[in-house]
């Protein structure tokens, strides 16, 4: 799986081609390549084509959306650039494009299928060959290739020599590779000018490697373990494995290099210093419906929302979208939304958290991620929604991740129980369909001090501060339901139950220190980001600069996240960059 989410074939409402009625497809083999002209004779009728209006300016791009994904992001990039969009409906669109971008999303295998079954494979390598204006984003680039490991070999459109492996998490890398890195430039490409030293975002488990073969293509590498092509380019055709329209500033200039060629960029390339992959800092908001119905940001003391007043009303912080919008033009490197009461909610009732996505992605050009009552649910009339589909409707509306809570402390306590994967739960399902590195799992623990490690089932470690009896160890008991339900188990049995089961990163709160400005626990993030090998966010008690230093030198989190601080305006973001830049920590800036 790569990339951006990608939805299943069977039920999706872009604008653009809808493969309604084919099912998720089979592992495309090498041998069932070679039968690829029997697999292209999909009827006509099986292909549900919305049309899409373009206009007959210049500034029109052709996008190969072959349905399988959420491309919202791109979409919005490429409007916000000022182009219009026209999507690829027939293979005929492909040779007639004047310049196409192609953002492979999903599984390999399924977009080779799908791109087999429409013609779309014979109309690419033509327009390809033809050296006409190409743009290949992640997936996008990684099927220019001969093949794929991921659940293969399946064959690619076999464009570039190489092949497309998994990353090695064995030599300590956490896999999925998530966030903003360095790119080491081995050849001119206009669209890659104005990057300099700057980082940009990465979000994918498989890459290609460069070789003798490929070096006539390679126009970048990054490393992450080993050096990976992080992008090609030979004559009008490029392909990047990052992804530029989450890359902010720096992002929306590889696309207006490529739109526009000879445009100029917004950003001076020597304002970075990217060298490797950047410690992240995430910005949350924490969303309810305060009591006057009015969707709003919150944030809580230990997981208390409400003012200390007669009034008791849900605190106010401002609002999601202005904030968000905020907090990107500040450098936050990833948002996330929290919608907190999602556990009571039906979150596809909940059309004003839809909304706030909806718009926020509109501006906002780093991941965003959304949690909040993901799990399976019937609604008041009886109709069941899987939460496959509930997590399809985050995504439609912008989401780039979403966050399973209280969901997945259950289906962690059921695999702990029964040894068994059953594929069933949420956790499983959504990470299969759209990839883990679409999935976060968010994890509210307490602490529970104990006089001796023995007194519990379940991994307790010695604290760096002795609890209020002189306590010198504890455990971390997870809670659902935003900490009103404490669960039989902890975090750590949690963490690596998830990663088990599907997860792509953790999200690691602390309900002991949430809002109190203390510091992260740091006890607990070097609990949980040794034990597991996909990424940590610590999050919860950031009060200064300094914590974000104590939690990035102390465990070793991919990410911190805060909240207050932000909020109420006490630390702006930069202030923290700027203090993990001085102290030599490698940030995006
Ligand atoms: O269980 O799948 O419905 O997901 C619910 C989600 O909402 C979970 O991710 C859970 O963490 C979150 N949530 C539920 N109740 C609350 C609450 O505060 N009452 N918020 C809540 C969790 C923790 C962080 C907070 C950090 C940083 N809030 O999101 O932003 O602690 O805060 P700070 O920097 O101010 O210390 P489900």
């Amino acid at each position: 799986m790569e990339g951006m989410p990608y939805a299943s074939f069977t039920s999706f409402a872009t604008k653009s081609l809808s493969f309604a009625s084919l099912s998720p497809s089979p592992i495309v083999t090498l041998r069932q390549k070679s039968q690829k002209n029997t697999l292209k004779s999909v009827s006509p009728r099986k292909l549900v084509i919305c049309a899409s209006s373009a206009s007959s300016s210049g500034s029109v791009v052709t996008l190969l959306d072959y349905g399988a994904g959420n491309v919202r992001s791109l979409r919005n990039a490429i409007r916000y650039l000022g182009f219009e969009i026209e999507d690829v409906q027939t293979p005929k669109d492909i040779l007639n494009a004047e310049r196409l971008i192609f953002p492979g999303v999903g599984a390999f295998a399924s977009a080779m299928d799908v791109l087999v079954k429409t013609g779309m494979d014979e109309a690419l390598h033509t327009y390809i060959k033809n050296d006409r204006p190409f743009l290949g984003i992640c997936l996008g680039l990684q099927l220019l290739f001969e093949y794929s490991e991921e659940n293969g070999p399946v064959n690619g459109l076999g464009l570039i020599p190489g092949v497309v492996g998994r990353f090695n998490s064995s030599n300590g890398f956490r896999v999925p590779h998530i966030g903003w890195n360095a790119l080491q430039i081995a050849k001119d490409s206009e669209i890659l000018e104005d990057v300099g030293d700057q980082h940009v975002y990465f979000v994918h488990s498989y890459r290609a490697m460069p070789s003798d073969d490929n070096k006539e293509w390679v126009s970048s590498t990054c490393n992450y373990g080993d050096d990976f092509i992080a992008s090609i380019r030979r004559g009008n055709v490029h392909g990047v494995q990052f992804h530029p329209e989450k890359s902010g500033d720096v992002g929306l200039s590889i696309l207006r290099r490529f739109l526009q060629p000879n445009s100029r960029g917004t950003k001076n390339p020597t304002q970075g210093k990217a060298s490797k992959l950047a410690k992240r800092v995430i910005a949350c908001l924490d969303v309810r419906t305060n009591d006057k119905g009015d969707l709003v940001v919150t944030k809580g003391d230990q997981y208390d929302v409400r003012e200390h007043t007669k009034e008791n009303e849900v605190r106010n912080l401002g609002k999601p979208v202005e904030l968000a919008g905020q907090y990107y033009k500040d450098g936050a490197d990833e948002v996330s939304f929290l919608n907190i009461t999602g556990f009571r909610d039906f979150p596809l009732g909940d059309l004003p958290m839809l909304q706030v996505l909806r718009h926020a992605s509109e501006n906002v050009f780093v991941p965003l991620t959304v949690g909040g009552g993901i799990r399976d649910f019937t609604d008041a009339n009886g109709r069941y929604y899987s939460s496959v589909e509930v997590a399809s409707e985050y995504f439609r509306s912008g989401a780039d991740k979403i966050s399973i809570g209280s969901d997945a402390v259950y289906a962690a306590e059921e695999y702990l129980k029964s040894k068994v994967k059953t594929g069933k739960s949420s956790l499983e399902q959504i990470s299969r369909v759209y990839g883990n590195q679409a999935v976060v799992v968010s994890i509210d623990p307490r602490r529970v001090y104990l006089k001796s490690p023995n007194d519990v089932e379940f991994k307790a470690i010695r604290v760096t501060k002795p609890g209020p009896n002189g306590e010198e160890y504890a455990w971390y008991q997870c809670t659902v339901n935003g900490g009103r339900e404490d669960r039989p188990i902890g975090a750590y049995e949690l963490a690596k139950a998830v990663e088990e089961l599907g997860a792509g990163e953790i999200l690691l709160n602390c309900i002991d220190c949430d809002g109190q400005g203390k510091g992260f626990d740091i006890d607990l993030v070097k609990l949980i980001s040794d034990a597991v090998s996909i990424p940590v966010i610590a999050s919860s008690g950031a009060g200064a600069v300094e914590h974000f230093y104590e939690v990035f030198t102390k465990s070793n989190a991919s990410a911190a996240l805060a909240a207050g601080i932000f909020h109420r305006k006490e630390v702006p973001i930069q202030s923290v960059k700027g203090h993990l830049l001085k102290e030599g920590i490698e940030v995006r800036i």
